[in-house]
């Protein structure tokens, strides 16, 4: 009978603990495009990027709405305040923890983005890890001030 009872217990307590501690999963969420107000120049997609179980890395995001995409890092020189980017092969998203790729920081820059995102006002983007995970995420699209694009806009009325 106590045996039985010790047992209950034990499982409860798994239980409750596997509920407080939910293993992180990769993800990207948050994701705008952000269009240049000159078409021909590239737009600037920024997204937040959580981190699973274990340490990984970005190893590529495309579209196949885009003809060119490339992370970049922004670098501001100490002495001159210069701000310059330079395109990263990979970024390091350590388990657990969130990488922000935002204004001023990390972000990812495509060109030639055809006339399918800017009709609908979304994008459809994927991102590559190293452990081979793919994630498919839609981001939404905008104008530099946050409008929809004006292609929408044109449809929509
Ligand atoms: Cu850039």
């Amino acid at each position: 009978m106590n045996r039985r009872i010790f047992t209950l217990v034990t499982a409860g307590a798994a239980l409750l603990l596997a509920s407080c501690t939910p293993t992180p999963q990769l993800k990207v969420k948050e994701a705008v495009l952000t269009l240049s107000p000159v078409d021909s120049n590239p737009a600037a997609l920024h997204f937040n990027v959580y981190g699973g179980p274990e340490d990984v890395r970005l190893l590529r995001v495309s579209s196949p709405s885009a003809i060119r995409v490339e992370m970049h890092d922004v670098t501001v020189d100490a002495k001159t305040g210069a701000v310059s980017m330079a395109p990263m092969d990979r970024v390091l998203i350590p388990g657990g923890e969130k990488v922000a790729f935002k204004k001023g920081g990390k972000h990812v820059m495509m060109w030639g983005v055809n006339t399918i995102p800017r009709k609908l006002g979304k994008i459809e983007t994927e991102f590559l890890f190293s452990n081979n995970e793919r994630i498919l995420v839609k981001a939404r699209v905008q104008e530099i001030d946050g409008s929809d694009p004006d292609e929408k806009k044109a449809i929509d009325g």
